[in-house]
């Protein structure tokens, strides 16, 4: 079904057909944009911004592109095309119809899950809430203003789902989604990684890269899920997605190659000769991916999960792009999960597949986050520089699972833990490298200018140039 736009909430799900729920949904909306308005983005309500807003839900030219105030964005409700005779491709229930209606006995199973989702999605807004004022382009401020208005979107995905699906309980869910914050003492974000500040740019486009991935490998898992709206739902906010890790990665890369074009011109790979041209040194970005990747792979939850092994049994849950295995049921699978020995040593442990699902999906997760750092290391090499990004072992730094506490050096290798404590500040951005990349956070605001730390993009937005005013005085 196309979106509708006529409506006050867009969407393709035919909302006008069923009065309850748009009443119940029209009565959510102002304080959606009450938040935004109060934990948005701080200023820039009245720029234009030249922002991609969803015009359909196929694959070829979804998104229509203009100037757009953000607080008159079309937050709406778009699920992608119904699958004729979708089957369930996992769990206990492998073969049979998806259902359109959730199970009785699934129902606090799905409604946490769709929380925790939901919950993430507002909680990026309000941790780059700050950013627009130090923006190093106008390119990238109105690229930050587009992952926030589609994790805008992303909210209403799950609210959606709250509203429709869940009742009383799921109207109440919906609300404390706006009563959460992150960071805050009282009421703080569910997860560990949205309680994070992300206070200056270099953190913002590694989110990108490392956290918006973990929502892409979570929305995968999701799309799997027999509950076919959740389902439709997921599949389109991955859409979505890709624009966001495009940011993260574009961004770091463009970082490096303004740092590989410093240290040619001055000829020396010193940090802080490198640092006094407003270049951000490597291992000073190494230690900043150190951080938002170890923080990341928490995401995934523990290695050994009953949570994850009950998803996939009941088909809630299942791995990230399921079709890739041959078993679908994992009823007698194992997995070799290696963990800490209790003495300093690494142990393997034989658990049900099932009950290590979070780690299947961590891994196929870690594997995609290498490529990028591959590309990345090509530019270092082709720039004659002897330096390589590595993305530290899932061992290091975890705080969720069989390592959580258990010190480890960025290759995994168990060591004691006055030794961790102490090298610590070498693996992770020290409070004098978090005050030198804020120096460097000086708001550029003309077309076409970059900031001195970031090279400009290859290209444009939507066929535009690099000089384009993608946000302007409205
Ligand atoms: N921090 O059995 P366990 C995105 C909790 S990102 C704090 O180990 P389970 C986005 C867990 O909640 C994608 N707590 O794990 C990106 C549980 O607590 P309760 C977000 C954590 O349940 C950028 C307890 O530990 N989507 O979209 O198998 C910008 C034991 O749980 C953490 C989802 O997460 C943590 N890191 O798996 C914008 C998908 N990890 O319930 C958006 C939905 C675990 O006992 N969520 N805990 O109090 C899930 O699938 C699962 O909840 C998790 C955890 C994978 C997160
Ligand atoms: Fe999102
Ligand atoms: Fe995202």
């Amino acid at each position: 079904m196309s979106i509708n736009y006529s409506e006050r909430i867009p969407n393709n799900v035919d909302l006008a057909h069923d009065r309850t729920l748009q009443r119940a949904l029209e009565h959510w909306q102002p304080r959606f944009l009450d938040w935004w308005r109060t934990l948005g983005p701080h200023d820039f309500e009245a720029n234009d911004v030249y922002l991609r807003t969803a015009v359909g839900v196929d694959a070829q030219g979804w998104a229509s592109y203009g100037y757009v105030k953000m607080p008159d964005y079309r937050w709406g409700i778009f699920l992608a095309d119904e699958i004729p005779d979708r089957k369930i491709g996992f769990g206990d229930a492998f073969g049979q119809p998806v259902w359109r209606q959730v199970p009785g006995e699934f129902r606090a199973q799905f409604r946490r899950l769709i929380v925790t989702q939901g919950d993430t999605e507002p909680a990026s807004v309000e941790q780059q809430r700050l950013l627009g004022h130090t923006c190093p382009s106008l390119y990238d401020l109105r690229n930050l203003f587009q992952v926030n208005v589609e994790e805008g979107r992303h909210l209403w995905a799950m609210v959606y789902l709250l509203h429709a699906y869940f009742g009383r309980d799921g109207r109440e869910q919906a609300e404390e989604l706006l009563a959460r914050h992150s960071g805050d003492a009282d009421k703080p974000r569910i997860l560990g990684t949205f309680n994070e500040p992300i206070e200056d740019w270099l953190s913002f486009y590694l989110f990108g890269y490392f956290t918006d991935r973990d929502g892409k490998f979570q929305l995968k898992s999701l799309a799997e899920s027999a509950f076919d709206p959740l389902a439709r739902t997921c599949r389109f906010m991955l859409t979505e997605e890709a624009h966001h890790m495009f940011v993260g990665e574009t961004g770091i890369g463009r970082v490096i190659r303004r740092t590989l074009e410093v240290m040619k011109e001055i000829g020396t790979d010193d940090p802080e000769a490198i640092r006094r041209h407003s270049a951000v040194d490597l291992p000073t970005l190494q230690r900043y991916l150190n951080f938002w990747f170890t923080s990341s792979l928490d995401l995934f939850g523990s290695e050994v999960s009953s949570n994850a092994a009950t998803a996939f049994a009941n088909g809630i849950k299942g791995r990230p792009d399921e079709s890739q295995y041959d078993d679908h049921v994992c009823a007698d699978a194992t997995f070799a999960l290696e963990v800490p020995d209790g003495r300093g040593s690494i142990a393997t442990d034989t658990v049900p597949m099932r009950n290590a699902m979070n780690e299947v999906a961590r891994n196929t997760y870690v594997k995609d986050c290498e490529i990028g750092v591959k590309r990345w290391n090509m530019a270092i090499k082709r720039a004659g520089v002897d330096f390589e990004i590595a993305l530290p072992s899932t061992r290091f730094r975890r705080s969720i699972g069989a390592w959580a506490d258990v010190p480890t050096d960025p290759a995994g290798t168990p060591i004691p833990r006055e030794a961790y404590e102490r090298r610590l500040p070498a693996w992770l951005p020290s409070e004098s490298d978090r005050a030198f990349v804020h120096s460097l956070m000086r708001p550029v605001r003309e077309p076409g200018k970059m900031a001195a730390w970031i090279a400009p993009p290859d290209r444009g937005i939507n066929n535009l140039p690099v000089d384009y005013e993608y946000v302007r005085a409205g």
